[in-house]
């Protein structure tokens, strides 16, 4: 209007154009440029205009394919949303978690339950794992569990021969009675403590106990594969449904790294294994993710107990010193944590274990019970192959048997170990019976713990790769060793062992004081018998089993489950009101092995962790991802 009123300000443009004209043609130019430049975004992909115009993204070639791999995200996506949804799917809606379990699905079983919103999120900080995200379950990682069943030497049940030959011999019958107790403990538990640790028989409850961090179900995952392997099928579906539904892993409190990993981490392992179901492949990653932390030291050496609290460090919660025993058994388990999901970082901390045991020096070549896992030094000369030292020389010949005999370290590490055993602690008493002391310091206590009993089993499995030199003598000594633990089962009147037993004052294999008379169910004895039978067949070793069988019948069957007892030298022994879930996984599954072809789970295929769960062997044909062949 302005411009109207007073047209002389508006002077005419070089081509005559006046300012109407000229703001419609600057109009329809500055259509045409938004048309074209619009125009760029709907070419093709591939189109080299669209990298002209668009920032470049920041890329490591590579990375997304290692994560995937790996069943993680892409580093780039890796933080945890602020409020992770919840991973409770709507009822109705699928569940992403049971989509990697075809079987399940077609059978109609129950479905899993998947695990809780916040769930495992906070045990991977720091540790190279992404939180987990709810849903993600770590299940795009994909093992091919039907190549893995291919790759087995002998079919996982055996091929039950001598059943189809001899229907009722002695052998069968035998066999049949352990199957009864194993049923008679589950259902015993079942009814009074279904969903706690441990059953107690006399009060006819529950037990927590306050190993394991707030997880419950130690007897179920220790019974599962027990059950599975006895064929107790229906014992089998209600473990299983439990672990589905009830198994939460959205616990808060402080736990026993070793005692979590060899029941709940083996004993869902080797349910995967049996029976390729995803649920227990998903619920031992995630549970391993939570153990994690227990890591987190300056050496590397973990702390024996790990807190399952949100954001806190397990190793700064618990006392200085690592115990031998502890931190030398998880290299099975994590190993095949590894295998399962794909993810290194499993192997990498027990890979980082073994280090620091190649690299600190040996008093005479012996591994003290004790380490600082701050300063990566032995914190006492106490050495023992029964509790506190035990299980770490069974982990390294059953690694070295478990990698397919590929891992000379820890062969060398288990034979020299042995030697030094043998030269320092091994001692035969006036009467003759062979024994492994206990050090200290260069001291000699001239006991054995029931604990150490394994060792039998563990010189009897080792002695086929031992230097030829050296093999028929290691029979022997496994032998030896198996019968002096025989004797202090012998020489008590209830043919049931104690806690610990003495060569000394002229006493031999038997428990100087109450305090060690107990006996709580243990299975190394029956365990090395297994081992020894397997070995030689000698017919004395089913002999002994059934003797332990006789006598657990008589003083530790309850009305409602087995119990421990208080003292083994009474024939009319008090029981301590406890059913340990290691006698369902152990106990009875090695006699029930005992009794049983050599083919049901066969050595050449499987080794058992220290809580007795079977672990495959890694086959010369398997991808190897945690031996390092790939
Ligand atoms: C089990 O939990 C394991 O065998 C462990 O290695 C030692 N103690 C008990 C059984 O006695």
């Amino acid at each position: 209007m302005l411009m109207r009123k007073v047209p002389g300000f508006v002077p005419a443009s070089p081509w005559g154009l006046r300012l109407p004209q000229k703001f419609l043609f600057l109009l329809f130019l500055s259509g045409l440029v938004t048309l074209c430049f619009g125009a760029l975004f709907l070419l093709p992909h591939s189109s080299r205009l669209k990298r002209l115009f668009l920032a470049p993204r920041t890329q490591q070639p590579g990375l997304e394919v290692v994560a995937e791999i790996a069943g993680h995200a892409p580093a780039h996506e890796q933080e945890p949303p602020p409020n992770p949804a919840p991973a409770v799917p709507a009822p109705g809606e699928d569940d992403p978690s049971s989509r990697a379990s075809p079987r399940r699905r077609k059978g109609g079983l129950r479905r899993t339950r998947p695990t809780g919103p916040r769930e495992e999120a906070t045990a991977a900080r720091g540790n190279s794992i992404p939180a987990s995200r709810p849903g993600d379950e770590g299940v795009s990682f994909r093992f091919d569990f039907n190549a893995f069943r291919s790759r087995l030497r002998h079919p996982v049940l055996g091929m039950r021969a001598d059943e189809s030959q001899e229907p009722q011999s002695r052998v069968r019958a035998q066999r049949e009675k352990v199957k009864e107790m194993m049923q008679f403990a589950w259902q015993s538990y079942k009814r009074y403590a279904m969903g706690k640790n441990e059953l107690r028989p006399l009060t006819k409850d529950g037990y927590e106990g306050n190993m394991f961090g707030g997880l419950s179900g130690a007897t179920v995952i220790d019974s599962l594969d027990t059950l599975y392997l006895m064929e107790l099928k229906e014992e089998f579906q209600e473990a299983k449904a439990w672990v589905e539904e009830n198994f939460h892993l959205n616990v808060s409190g402080e736990a026993s790294l070793f005692e979590v990993n060899i029941r709940y981490i083996g004993g869902l392992l080797s349910a995967f294994y049996l029976t390729g179901e995803e649920v227990f492949r998903i619920k031992a990653i995630r549970l391993g993710e939570k153990l994690l932390p227990a890591f987190n030291t300056p050496t590397g050496i973990p702390k024996g107990v790990v807190s399952f609290k949100s954001g806190s460090w397990g190793w700064a919660t618990a006392g200085s010193s690592s115990i031998l025993a502890e931190f030398g058994s998880l290299h099975l388990e994590f190993l095949h944590l590894t295998e399962l999901s794909g993810n290194q970082v499993f192997a990498e901390k027990v890979r980082n274990i073994r280090k620091v045991l190649r690299k600190i020096e040996k008093p005479f070549g012996l591994y003290p019970n004790f380490l600082s896992p701050v300063s990566g030094n032995w914190v006492q000369h106490h050495v023992s192959v029964g509790g506190l030292g035990d299980s770490f020389y069974e982990y390294l010949i059953k690694s070295w048997l478990m990698s397919g005999k590929t891992d000379m370290e820890a062969k060398n590490m288990y034979y020299e170990a042995l030697e030094a055993i043998e030269t320092y602690l091994l001692n035969v008493s006036p009467g003759g019976l062979t024994y492994i002391a206990e050090w200290r310091g260069g001291i000699l206590d001239h006991k054995m713990g029931h604990l150490a009993c394994f060792s039998g089993g563990m010189i009897a499995l080792g002695a086929e790769d031992a230097k030829e030199e050296k093999r028929v003598h290691y029979r022997e000594l496994a032998a030896q060793i198996t019968k002096t633990c025989h004797e202090s089962y012998a020489r008590s009147d209830t043919k049931l062992g104690p806690e610990a037993f003495w060569f000394n004052s002229g006493r031999e294999a038997v428990a100087t004081q109450l305090s060690e008379s107990y006996y709580i169910l243990r299975p190394e004895v029956v365990e090395s018998y297994m081992y020894l039978w397997r070995q030689t067949h000698n017919p004395i070793y089913r002999e002994w089993g059934w003797e332990v069988v006789l006598a657990l019948e008589k003083y530790c069957r309850t009305e409602a489950g087995f119990s421990g007892i208080q003292d083994v030298y009474s024939s009319t022994p008090s029981h301590d009101n406890k059913q340990q879930s290691f006698f369902l996984a152990e106990t009875l599954k090695y006699l029930y092995l005992l009794f049983s072809e050599d083919d049901l789970l066969s050595l050449e295929d499987w080794v058992f962790n220290t809580e007795a769960h079977p672990l495959p062997v890694n086959h010369s044909d398997s991808s190897g991802r945690a031996w390092g062949r790939h």
